[in-house]
């Protein structure tokens, strides 16, 4: 079995006991996501983002390159241990304010849709294209990327939502 490519977005808003800010929250996943099964093959910058939706704290947000046999269903189970390993508990609320979210943006393979029906995984992330917090640090390490589905490039994806057309009369 071949090695897949994933990129992999982070995000925390609340500090760590141990590991401190959501910047150095960020900082220690990454070292994470370089181990075992995983390599890191890069990382971008870590930035601070506006939230969006209802939590009221701002973000720290990167994104990695992860080189990985592991197929998209065990990757996810991966990140999840590694969210649990930081603080995270899933308590129903979605979007709430979190210690660190792993979230898988695209792979290697194209587009997939994982086994289960609830809470299943889905993959390009079906909301990257509207995120600056994912695409400004994607396109500092993989701005060549097509989406699949759009067949836009990183690079495209991010001009598209930073230079908005005129809105239609
Ligand atoms: N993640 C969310 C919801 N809102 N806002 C920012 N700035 N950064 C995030 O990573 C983020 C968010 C859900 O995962
Ligand atoms: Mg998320
Ligand atoms: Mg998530």
């Amino acid at each position: 079995m071949g090695a897949h490519r994933y990129l992999v977005a982070l995000g925390s808003n609340v500090r760590h006991p141990r590991h401190g800010s959501p910047r150095r929250v960020l900082a220690a996943a990454l070292e994470a996501l370089d181990h075992g099964k995983l390599h890191l093959l890069a990382a971008s910058r870590v930035i601070e983002t506006a939230p969006l939706g209802p939590s009221r704290r701002r973000y720290a947000n990167a994104v990695a390159l992860v080189r990985s046999k592991r197929d998209p269903d065990e990757l996810l189970h991966k990140l999840h241990k590694i969210e649990h390993r930081f603080g995270r508990r899933r308590r129903g609320g979605a979007w709430g304010a979190r210690v660190l979210d792993l979230d898988i943006v695209l792979w290697s393979g194209g587009a997939y849709a994982g086994a289960q029906a609830s809470g299943s995984l889905v993959i390009p992330h079906p909301a990257f294209r509207e995120r600056r917090f994912v695409l400004d640090p994607a396109a500092t390490v993989a701005g060549r990327w097509r989406d699949p589905l759009t067949g836009l490039s990183i690079h495209h994806l991010r001009a598209r939502l930073t230079k908005p057309r005129a809105a239609p009369r």
